[in-house]
């Protein structure tokens, strides 16, 4: 199977502005922003879209995560996942959007 964009990433095959990184996750900031501040936390693990994922612990620790990552640059923001194409997926490699900034000057910024 062909790597997703976003195992190339995590693989380091493709330039990324990687602003977290641990054992099981990377966060990136998105290419086409759609708030003022717009990441992407992404699993290591390989799954294509949210509802591959049946391991309790892993879900609970990609939102775990995903909270940790979001505070280090915002106090109020919106966790997104897309899933599948009619849910408006385009990476399919499962990923959470971390949006926010929109009333706040952010430290990231
Ligand atoms: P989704 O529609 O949920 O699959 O969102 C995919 C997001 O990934 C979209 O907001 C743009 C972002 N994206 C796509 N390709 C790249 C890339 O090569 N680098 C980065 N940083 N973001 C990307």
């Amino acid at each position: 199977m062909e790597k997703s964009i976003f195992q190339r990433i995590i693989d380091r095959e493709i330039p990324s502005q990687i602003v977290y990184e641990d054992e099981q996750f990377i966060a990136i900031r998105d290419i086409a922003p759609k708030a003022p501040v717009h990441l992407l936390l992404i699993p290591k693990r390989f799954s294509s879209r949210l509802d591959e994922i049946s391991d309790a612990q892993h879900m609970g620790e990609l939102f775990l995560t995903a909270n940790k990552v979001a505070r280090e640059h915002l106090t109020d923001y919106r966790l997104v996942v897309n899933v599948g194409a009619g849910g408006g997926q385009v990476v399919f490699h499962t990923h959470v959007h971390i949006m926010g900034g929109w009333e706040e000057k952010s430290e990231a910024e």
